[in-house]
């Protein structure tokens, strides 16, 4: 399996992120989470790895905001010459209501209306990482274009809760996303994010498109991050109405119960009959996560894997987030194995 990986993720290193509550930790989405990928990865017989290549900044003015692009790639400079009082990273604390969508012109006022919270603080590399984050997802789905089966876009930082004009939850550019527009110029696409938490910034993107199909099984929004976003009552507007389904799940669930939602969202796809496939795979469904409340086992993610596969649909399979860093490497490991 062809995998798209870059060292630029590295540039991105946060040294604290704020929990709720206010407790400052270490930032849980750090470049050892790719590290144990890797290193996994690289014991396996069929992964092979490759260089992104650079696609520019079209196919993600495609799904995004240019104002909001504007801003993620200025947002550093601009940070530093204020001559901010901990230069360390940028974090606004005063974030916008968008029921008065009027855009503000200071830079913390533009962090507090591009950005939903406090995890998805800018660095001096956030931009770059990013950015050769996307480059990864579209090069996978360029390789699934030209006849892959599946391809891997190892991407860091994760990009699910990136929406057209905002960042959010460690994420800045949604890379699931931009793999999805760019499949759909040869055919309507099924995009499955298995995440623990809502792909909410995916959904925002293809909210109201019917040539993407999408669909994110997730922790209920009733008591989980992202709050705002992820009911089942969500359904997509305008012509996407019908194109976008969520599945709350309640706390605890097992295997068993997280394959039998598994199979309704399939059979949603199924009938979808999609050219190609697009799945946000995160690992924060594992059961010993320290962001997640779900209990599915290793061999639980191996038969989503497995599931998923007997789709048989050319596959982009984009990482997501996962924060046991010990369990990631087998747990990658073992979903991917199931598309050789
Ligand atoms: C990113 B991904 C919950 C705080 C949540 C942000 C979580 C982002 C998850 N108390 N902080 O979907 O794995
Ligand atoms: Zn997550």
């Amino acid at each position: 399996m062809k995998i798209f990986y870059s060292e630029t993720h590295r540039k991105h290193d946060p040294p604290f992120e704020v929990f709720d509550g206010g407790l400052r930790v270490p930032y849980l989405e750090n470049p050892d989470r790719m590290d144990r990928i890797l290193n996994a990865l690289r014991a396996t017989a069929w992964a092979e790895f490759s260089e992104p290549t650079d696609f520019g900044l079209d196919p993600l003015l495609a799904i995004h905001d240019k104002e909001y692009l504007a801003f993620l790639a200025s947002c550093w400079t601009e940070w530093l010459a204020t001559n901010p009082q901990d230069p360390s990273v940028f974090l606004p604390a005063t974030f916008a209501l968008r029921h008065q969508p009027k855009k503000p012109k200071s830079l913390l006022g533009r962090g507090g209306y591009y950005i939903m919270d406090l995890s998805a603080c800018i660095t001096a590399g956030t931009y770059a990482a990013a950015r050769a984050s996307a480059n990864c997802a579209l090069s996978a789905a360029e390789a699934v274009s030209n006849g892959e089966r599946s391809a891997f876009a190892l991407c860091r930082p994760p990009g699910h809760h990136a929406g057209k004009d905002y960042a959010g939850g460690y994420c800045f550019i949604n890379n699931a996303a931009a793999a999805a527009h760019r499949l759909s110029s040869s055919g309507n696409v099924g995009l499955l994010d298995i995440d623990y938490h809502c792909g909410n910034g995916t959904q925002d993107i293809f909210y109201s498109r019917d040539n993407v199909m999408t669909i994110s099984i997730h922790a209920d929004p009733d008591f989980e991050y992202p709050s705002f976003y992820g009911h089942a009552s969500e359904r997509g507007r305008g012509r996407g109405f019908g194109f976008h389904h969520n599945f709350p799940l309640p706390k605890g669930i097992t295997d068993a119960d997280y394959i039998e939602t598994l199979e309704r969202a399939l059979e949603i796809l199924r009938n979808y009959n999609p050219k190609a496939l697009v799945v946000s795979a995160g690992m924060d469904i594992y059961t010993d996560d320290p962001l997640g409340a779900i209990n599915v086992t290793t061999e639980g993610i191996r038969e989503i894997g497995r599931r998923i596969a007997g789709l048989a649909l050319p596959t982009v399979i984009v990482m997501e987030g996962g924060y046991n860093n010990e369990a990631l490497g087998v747990n990658v490991t073992a979903f991917l194995g199931e598309f050789q």
